[in-house]
């Protein structure tokens, strides 16, 4: 047991000279995502290669087989009777399976710190597996290692790492994520476009890849769009419908949360990092363009103007990606949806149509001053009831992302 104090002390003094990263002085004020409630394992590594380090080396010659330990600190202070055997699982995964007994596991309090040691075998990789709930911090609450500031059991609690000695492979424990996903705006001019999603941290498990977990309906009416696969790989999904979509429609693709790599990490859909149980769905929409008989491009802005003298905005619409002209309807011209703030606040204003349909004035009740901010919401419409695309890709009418602000 020296042996390993003597280590730390060693890690200590190495890491004296950047105060900043030291794993043994965990930083309280981190703000996790979902809030810093629970206990986390800041950083995990070994004791001879220290914080960050995979690999096992032998620390004790004289013995039979790597001697060597993991260690792992913790950012609050842990109730030690959690630090136990029945707390962690090690098994083999390269190239046997059997598992590991650790010969010793301690806590050390002043470091927050818990130190498993073990012998290892040549060549071989090591999956260890904090079992959720097991470990608890003074208060009582449980380990959350997918930051969403919940207690959610196995597997969505489970620490997991991986270890390593001499050329064996550590088992993927990267959950996949999306790197992009086609078409996603409102100017395809395909009938047979391919729906499509590309994967990173992959492979994924080809036999999910499928019509059960990938879905296209119409967006209007939720009604199904039969599909059918083009391809399926570890990196990809593509997909194309039976038959041909329609003019001025736009569709909804659904891609399941509940898939997997092939080493059962479950997808981080919204690539933040984490998987929860209630990871969302990757939802996205697109659109087919107009023909001469569909009227479905939504409005977008064109232009905004503060005119000279402060008391009145020039707002210009046009036809989204296409830039054509647009009529609007100004029936949606109305203070919930185009507001005027200064720098004294909230502006009154009256709404002023003229000649040109796709334009409004707004007359400003009072003379603006300072800095003036326009926000125009996704609910303004043009004369076929098409909502505001704020962004400019050609889909209008999603809140947040289509309402547009902007300083005049
Ligand atoms: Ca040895
Ligand atoms: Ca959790
Ligand atoms: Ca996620
Ligand atoms: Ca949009």
């Amino acid at each position: 047991m020296k042996r390993i104090t003597a280590g730390i002390a060693v890690l200590l003094l190495l890491l004296l000279g950047c105060a900043q990263d030291n794993p043994f002085k965990a930083d309280t004020v981190v703000e996790w995502e979902g809030g810093n409630e629970h206990p986390h394992i800041e950083v995990a590594g070994t004791e001879s290669g220290g914080p960050g380090n995979f690999q096992f080396s032998d620390l004790d010659p004289e013995r039979n087989g790597i001697q060597d330990a993991v260690i792992l600190t913790f950012d609050k202070d842990i109730d030690p009777s959690t630090i136990a055997a029945a707390s962690f699982e090690m098994i083999e995964t390269d190239p046997g399976t059997g598992s590991v007994q650790f010969e010793s596991i301690s806590y050390y309090p002043e470091d927050r710190t818990a130190v498993l040691v073990g012998t290892f075998s040549d060549d071989t990789a090591y999956l260890l597996t904090v079992t959720a709930g097991s470990i608890l911090d003074l208060p009582g609450n449980q380990l959350d290692p997918n930051h969403n500031a919940l207690y959610d059991g196995a597997p969505w609690d489970d620490r997991l790492a991986t270890f390593f000695t001499g050329s064996a492979v550590m088992r993927d424990i990267t959950s996949p994520s999306i790197n992009s996903n086609f078409p996603n705006t409102g100017n395809v001019g395909n009938l047979t476009p391919q729906p499509r999603v590309l994967f990173d941290n992959g492979p994924m498990n080809v036999s999910q890849l499928n019509l059960n977990n990938f879905t296209l309906v119409r967006t209007s009416d939720s009604s199904s769009v039969a599909l059918q696969v083009v391809s399926a790989t570890g990196s990809e999904l593509v997909t194309v419908p039976v038959n041909d979509l329609s003019y001025g429609t736009r569709y909804t693709v659904r891609l399941s949360a509940q898939i997997t790599d092939s080493a059962g990490n479950y997808l981080d859909t919204n690539n933040d990092g984490y998987v929860w149980p209630d990871e969302p769905d990757l939802v996205w929409d697109f659109q087919i363009i107009d023909d001469g008989t569909t009227h479905s491009t939504p409005p977008t802005l064109s232009q905004a103007d503060l005119l000279p003298g402060n008391t009145s905005v020039r707002i210009e619409f046009e036809e989204s990606l296409t830039g054509d002209d647009v009529v609007m309807d100004d029936a949606t011209f109305i203070a919930a949806n185009i507001q005027v703030t200064d720098d004294i606040g909230s502006i009154p204003i009256v709404f002023e149509t003229g000649a040109d349909p796709g334009a409004v004035n707004c007359l400003l009740q009072r003379i603006a001053t300072g800095t003036v901010t326009l926000f125009i919401s996704c609910n303004v419409a043009d004369e076929y009831g098409n909502l505001f695309d704020g962004n400019n890709n050609g889909l209008g009418g999603t809140p947040g992302e289509d309402d547009w602000s902007g300083v005049l």
